[in-house]
């Protein structure tokens, strides 16, 4: 992992400190360093393994103003602390970013312009099922296929998680909207402990979707064992059938290149969920606009 060190932020401040001695104040704006510059020609992305990373590696191909840019990968712990400490200091970062997340609560956040399209339109959280599951667990298949909720919903639970367990915070949406929830139950007979293996994915998001959907199922009698794995692994384990059910993947975009691989030997149920957003975001002091802006070194 390639960590950014103090050493090189203090020295971009006290290069702009030095320009903006020497040049006075006509000359001071040309010669300031440019984004790409300031940025190291780097964007702070989050795990190897998420879709996000493999479609900005798209747009580092795509974009011809990307050309000598970089994807520096690490955690999405990793990404959230080099935003805080550059949004602390008002100093430009753009980040591989995703809605819905808290970042856009704690921070002023925007999504930079995507003119080639690259990270899709607004997406979609399917709900996909091993081959057979609906013939083995009709009653789960059943609740599966009612399970659609909003964005809103899926963000409040987020929010929540920052403060208490996921469990807790899915417990507490599920009493406040005990009614969208019994839609999705409503005249499907009780389970006597069958076991459902969920899978799902190491993000806050699906933390959430999987906190609910797992108390859902638990509260009807089955007995779930929660599987957080990496997009490729979640898959290829319902593809072998290791894993029986998921609300996880982001369509068409994010996990679209698995679908692709996968999709003969897997079940898509369809939505659970719309609007999803994936891209590069920058904080709002930035004056850049698009993935446009972000120059080439010269
Ligand atoms: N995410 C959250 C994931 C999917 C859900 C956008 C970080 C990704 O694969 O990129």
């Amino acid at each position: 992992m390639k960590m950014k060190t103090p050493i090189k932020l203090l020295s971009v401040a006290s290069a702009s400190l030095l320009l903006a001695a020497c040049g006075g104040e006509e000359t001071s704006d040309n010669e300031e360093a440019s984004i790409g510059e300031q940025l190291d020609y780097t964007i702070t992305g989050i795990e190897p393994g998420a879709g996000i990373t493999a479609t900005t590696e798209r747009a580092l191909e795509e974009y011809d103003n990307l050309d000598g840019w970089e994807l520096e990968t690490s955690s999405t712990a990793g990404m959230m602390g080099q935003l805080d400490s550059a949004y602390g200091n008002e100093e430009p970062i753009v980040i591989t970013g995703w809605t819905p997340h808290y970042k856009f609560e704690q921070y002023d956040l925007k999504f930079l312009e995507d003119p080639e399209g690259t990270f899709g339109e607004p997406e979609f959280v399917h709900t996909m099922a091993r081959m057979g599951f609906e013939e083995d667990m009709p009653n789960a298949y059943a609740i599966m296929e009612n399970f659609s909720w909003e964005v809103d919903d899926m963000q409040s639970i987020m929010l929540a998680a920052q403060d208490m367990e996921f469990d807790e915070a899915a417990a507490n949406w599920i009493e406040e909207n005990q009614e969208t929830v019994d839609s999705w139950t409503e005249g499907i007979e009780e389970a006597n402990g069958e076991s459902i293996e969920l899978g799902s994915f190491p993000w806050d998001s699906e933390r959430a979707s999987s906190a609910v959907i797992t108390q859902v199922l638990e509260d009807h009698g089955f007995d779930v064992t929660v599987n957080n794995v990496d997009p490729s692994i979640l898959f290829q384990a319902l593809a072998q059938g290791e894993v029986d059910v998921t609300v996880a993947p982001w369509l068409p975009t994010t996990q679209g290149a698995y679908l692709e691989e996968y999709g003969d030997e897997i079940v898509d149920m369809g939505p659970n969920m719309e609007g999803t957003v994936i891209g590069l975001v920058v904080p709002e002091y930035m004056e850049i606009d698009s993935i446009e802006d972000l120059n080439a070194p010269e």
